[in-house]
């Protein structure tokens, strides 16, 4: 999507100017992964129009491999404007009704979509945008099982986008599917209703849990363990898209044989880092950035 960032906090009423940026929670994911110096491609189809290229061209000149992005002359590219509070808190105002997505079925893709990955993942809004796009998700996890890829989700539940209900009766479908849950932890609570972390992955299986907490920090629950890491100190400018960051390092250290200890203080830079800059993905670390942010490396500033 198109994000329109405001050129200051408070109600959207009162600000007068905005700036274009490139948002997305999937491509914010996808962008996570590259900045890491792991490779990532993206399955969407975006509006073939001058907001479509600005996506198109930003997401090839941060390395995403952009071959499954289609492009459509029917539908607009989408767009959303954000609102930031001063605590960085944002809320979001959509214009994306239709999607482009509605040209993207199931029809559209074979297993070669899948070759060379080492895991999919799937973000809960590519979900609520179109009513077919579950249909979707389904085939690529099967793809996935198929080749032994395992999946990563994130539920990343937008209310304004569709009912409870129905991202309840969506999510179900790929639960048991799912290998690493990647979910905020209001958000946990509203889509399963007090029920435990443990009787959640007992019921479906699923390898780990991952609770992001903001500020708190996060948690992951194995079928065995729990693992808990406070957040790093920072003071949050424009917290979107930090959850997509945190996922992205929280995998990309899965992929690279870290332990759990270690993905969550990855993970938990990364998300600290996108939340002190404005903008969904801007903030996104490169590793020695990220290795800097947590310590691991020195930084020499001049
Ligand atoms: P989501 O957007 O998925 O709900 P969160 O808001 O929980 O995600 O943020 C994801 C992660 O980003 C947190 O678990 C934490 O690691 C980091 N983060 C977010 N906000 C802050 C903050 N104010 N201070 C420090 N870290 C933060
Ligand atoms: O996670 C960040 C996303 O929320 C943002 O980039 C826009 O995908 C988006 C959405 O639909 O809210």
């Amino acid at each position: 999507m198109i994000v329109f960032n405001p050129s200051k906090t408070g109600p959207l009423r009162f600000v007068p100017s905005f700036e274009r940026a490139v948002g997305g929670a999937e491509l914010n994911f996808a962008i996570g992964i590259t900045r890491l110096d792991m490779e990532a491609r993206w399955i969407s189809c975006i509006g073939d129009d001058e907001f479509g290229k600005v996506i198109y061209n930003f997401a090839r000149g941060e390395g995403v491999d952009v071959s499954h992005v289609s492009r459509t002359p029917n539908i607009p590219t989408s767009i959303y404007f954000k609102e930031i509070g001063e605590d960085g808190a944002g809320k979001s105002f959509y214009y994306r009704k239709p999607s482009p997505l509605l040209e993207l079925t199931a029809d559209c893709l074979d297993e070669s979509v899948l070759d060379g990955v080492d895991l999919l993942h799937i973000s809960g809004v590519y979900l609520a945008v179109c009513e077919h796009n579950i249909e979707v998700a389904l085939k690529l996890v099967h793809f996935a099982k198929v080749k032994n890829i395992p999946v990563s989700f994130d539920p990343n539940l937008r209310l304004k986008l569709w009912t409870i209900e129905d991202a309840r009766a969506a999510y179900e479908k790929l639960y048991s599917s799912v290998n690493l849950l990647l979910t905020g932890q209001d958000e946990f609570e509203l889509l399963f209703e007090g029920r435990t972390v443990k009787g959640v992955q007992q019921q479906y299986q699923i390898d780990e849990i991952i609770i992001k907490k903001g500020e708190q920090g996060a948690s992951v629950y194995t079928a065995t363990e729990q693992y808990d890491r406070a957040a790093f100190s920072i003071r949050a400018i424009d917290t979107v898209g930090a959850g997509d960051a945190f996922d992205a390092a929280y995998v990309y250290g899965y992929l690279n044989g870290d332990d759990i200890p270690e993905r969550l203080r990855l993970a938990n830079g990364a998300g600290a880092l996108v939340a002190t800059i404005k903008g969904d993905n801007e903030g996104l670390p490169s590793l020695q950035e990220l290795k800097q942010f947590i310590g691991d490396e020195k930084l020499i500033e001049r």
